[in-house]
């Protein structure tokens, strides 16, 4: 057996081996030992590609489309390559023609498609999706320039394109192509399809239009441009600037112009195939994720009533039964509500529709709470989801409960059978096999490889708590980590960092809910205790990496701030050997991808009820941090995973806040004016040797924002986290206590695999062979 598997290593490397040598030789003339790194990654590409073409489609009688405006997927080699178990091999054939993968897989630009969690969440979906074995697919966009390179200068945040498209890519251009209207306005759109390998399984496609008179060329200064030309511009940029009616126009524009193409698609293959509209749910089941693709609703209803034949009753019932609705936030500000006189501009063909669906509601329903359209004349799309979808569910079991007893509580009456919880997960495909090649090699040694494809057998590890060995590689691993981080750093962002310090780490979008600010106010209390002559048991690095909506005002001066600190304190010989502050430009994911690896204390501070789950403290415990966090989201769970011994939990829970809310009794300046701590570390803002490096402007109404609103609510767990962080910093220092705790995070984070994720939605919504 053992000399079979390696004739058959053999022989799958020689042909590797072959067809590269083939592929360099005819697209660049060259040996593959010759060839440049540049080269090697695109004859890389065109090897996966041609596998990924040979592989066997995942197929069936009923498919999943999972519509999305964001899929943030991250470089796709290493992680294809892992999928069609062919890493290793390509590594030793490159290695024989002195070629470093790791090398080469730096080359590969980072596909800008998504924003932050929800597009993260799509790309692990994805992945399961393929590796499950299930049918379907996922559509999209194929915006040119994403969401924004972001660039600092002068400690500010600035915006430039994301340009990422490449001659050679993983997008196929595909012969699909629709007439897309809006009003009498036509445009054309161009279906190009990613190929998404699963992990030892079949493909499926990530399809995503574009516009075929895009024009690249209209981008002036930064990401600005002309807001009207939506023949040019409509798939230029995810999430355009919405401060003005224009941008609110393109990003209905842009949603339209995704479902009706969704909508073509899925009635085409339908046709292919045969099957009957009327049954379209035994054949389609249509996720609907977020907000952004609820147009899907109306148009489908409308194609069916104007070219099927079908009445309305019967069209609403039909896509009634085979759309579901995931709700990924509370907030407000993200729950679209579109003023009908922007839907009437831009697809007033869907309007009398959308009419027609508010007015079955409110014959039925006199509660303003769950109306379609609201008397200011705004279509709440989420109620559109809600009403003529059959599933609604949250993404981790403390939202869900949040919606079914607060936000949407009015349509958990009408509806309990509708609401069910989903919690979310990641693939251990990227954030494990490949990520962090050093773990998953120590725990294959101790456990084998089962857990690859089960991830709950990861409690296996807890077996080896108490294995001194193991333990140390384990330490040994994480520092290698941190090692290859500072390296990371030192290049791109020309800080020099210890790797024998605590490595404390705060990633995702910049938003005040998520209180980076809070994780400021630490720092500068910190800064103020060592200038103090009170130096910590050993230094501390705290790092961030956040992209700041360009329209989001105060998470632009948050992002100041932490710029300013940086400047401050890694430059002050008092403080610098104890502490440091680095926030890295432009984060995504394969930034994450080094960060993670590398993080002992995993900061998910947000608001009590604010983060619908969070995805980044699953990472970050899977590879071995502990997470520091308030009783939000997917914390919950990962508290009730790791017991009270291996998390550190602070700060008021959601039910109290939730009620700060309802009396409105929240005051950010009395939590200033009874602490000494707070108010010194608030005051340090605008202090003279703030002012010093940073902006007056920015850092007076980052000042005054906390003082006298704070709607997030940042002073009042400040001293809780302090106090928290403190203790978490000083148990570090109980490596025997700590690397249990990393054991137990790890052994506990299987059931954040996103397999487990799809798994539930396919058994409680979606249901496909
Ligand atoms: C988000 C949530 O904020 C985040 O907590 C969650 O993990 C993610 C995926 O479900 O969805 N909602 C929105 S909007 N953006 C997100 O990242």
């Amino acid at each position: 057996m053992r000399q079979e598997e390696t004739i058959r290593r053999e022989i799958l490397e020689q042909r590797i081996d072959r067809e590269l040598e083939a592929l360099s030789e005819k697209l660049f003339g060259k040996k593959l030992e010759d060839a440049s790194d540049e080269q090697v990654y695109v004859a890389l590409l065109y090897l996966v590609k041609g596998l990924e073409e040979a592989t066997v489609p995942n197929d069936g009688d009923k498919k999943i489309y999972y519509i999305s405006a964001e899929f943030l997927i991250g470089k796709l080699l290493s992680n294809n390559l892992i999928n069609l178990g062919i890493y290793e091999k390509v590594e030793s054939v490159l290695k024989s023609k002195g070629k470093e993968l790791s090398r080469i897989e730096e080359i590969e630009p980072e596909p800008s498609l998504g924003n932050g969690g929800l597009g993260r969440l799509a790309a692990c979906f994805m992945d399961s999706i393929a590796t499950l074995g299930l049918p379907g697919e996922g559509i999209g966009l194929n915006y040119h320039f994403g969401l924004f390179k972001q660039v600092f200068k002068d400690r500010l945040q600035t915006t430039e394109k994301n340009d990422w498209i490449e001659k050679d890519s993983w997008l196929n251009k595909t012969d699909v192509s629709f007439d897309v209207f809006f009003g009498d306005r036509k445009v054309t759109s161009r279906l190009y399809d990613i190929d998404v390998v699963g992990y030892n399984n079949g493909v499926n496609k990530l399809r995503l239009f574009d516009i075929e008179s895009v024009d690249e060329s209209i981008v002036k200064e930064g990401i600005t441009f002309d807001k009207e030309a939506i023949e040019k511009n409509l798939t230029l940029f995810l999430y355009p600037d919405d401060s003005d009616e224009a941008g609110n126009l393109l990003r209905i524009y842009q949603q339209y112009f995704m479902v009706s193409n969704a909508a073509q698609l899925i009635l085409m293959e339908m046709k292919e195939k045969q099957y009957d509209l009327r049954k379209m749910y035994d054949y389609a089941v249509i996720q609907i994720n977020d907000t952004h693709p609820s147009m899907i609703i109306p148009e489908l209803i409308r194609i069916l009533v104007n070219d099927k034949a079908f009445t309305m009753d019967e069209a609403i019932e039909v896509v009634s039964k085979t759309c579901a609705y995931t709700n990924h936030t509370i907030l407000a500000e993200a729950l679209e509500k579109w003023p009908l006189s922007y839907l009437e501009k831009v697809v007033p063909q869907l309007v009398p529709i959308i009419k027609e669906l508010s007015a079955r509601v409110a014959a039925k329903y006199s509660d303003p709470k769950v109306q379609i359209i609201d008397d200011q004349n705004r279509v709440h799309m989420a109620h559109m989801d809600i009403h003529y979808g059959f599933s609604v569910n949250g993404v981790a079991a403390i939202h869900t409960e949040i919606l079914k007893d607060t936000e949407l509580h009015a349509f958990y009456e009408i509806y309990p059978e509708k609401f069910n919880n989903k919690t979310n997960g990641i693939t251990f495909r990227r954030w494990l096999l490949s990520c962090n090649r050093e773990l998953a090699a120590l725990i294959t040694e101790k456990i084998g490889t089962g857990y690859q494809k089960d991830a709950m057998e990861l409690e296996k590890l807890l077996a080896f708590k108490d294995d001194e060995e193991f333990l140390n590689d384990l330490v040994k691993i994480k520092r290698e980590k941190k090692e290859a981080l500072v390296a990371h750093i030192k290049e791109h962002e020309g800080e020099e960092l210890n790797p024998d310090s605590i490595f404390d780490i705060q990633i995702k979008r910049l938003h005040e809910y998520k209180r980076q600010q809070m994780n400021a106010l630490y720092i500068i209390h910190k800064y103020l205790e060592i200038k103090g002559g009170k130096k910590p048991a050993r230094p501390l690095t705290f790092i961030f990496g956040a992209k700041a909506a360009p329209a989001y005002v105060i998470a632009r001066d948050i992002i100041h701030l932490l710029l300013v600190l940086q400047q401050i304190i890694n430059n002050d010989p008092d403080v610098k050997d104890y502490m440091k502050v680095v926030m890295v430009e432009n984060y995504n994911v394969s930034y994450a991808e080094k960060l993670i690896p590398a993080c002992d204390i995993s900061e998910q501070i947000s608001l009590a009820s604010k983060e619908a789950s969070g995805t980044g403290n699953m990472k970050m415990m899977l590879n071995g941090a502990v997470t520091l966090g308030t009783a939000d989201g997917a914390n919950v769970e990962i508290h009730d995973l790791v017991g009270d011994d291996n998390i550190y939990i602070f700060g008021e829970n959601s039910e109290q806040v939730i009620d700060h809310y309802a009396k409105a009794d929240y005051v950010s300046r009395s939590f200033y004016e009874k602490s000494p701590v707070i108010k010194a570390a608030v005051d340090f803002i605008v202090s003279d040797q703030a002012l010093a490096v940073g902006h007056k402007e920015n850092l007076e109404r980052l000042y005054n924002e906390l003082l006298n609103k704070d709607w997030f609510m940042t002073l009042l767990d400040l001293e809780d986290y302090i106090a928290t962080k403190d203790r978490m910093f000083a148990d570090y220092e109980d490596q025997e206590k700590w690397k249990r705790m990393m054991v137990v995070n790890i052994a506990k984070a299987g059931f954040f695999s996103s397999d487990r994720t799809i798994a539930e939605y396919n058994r409680d919504i979606w249901k496909l062979k």
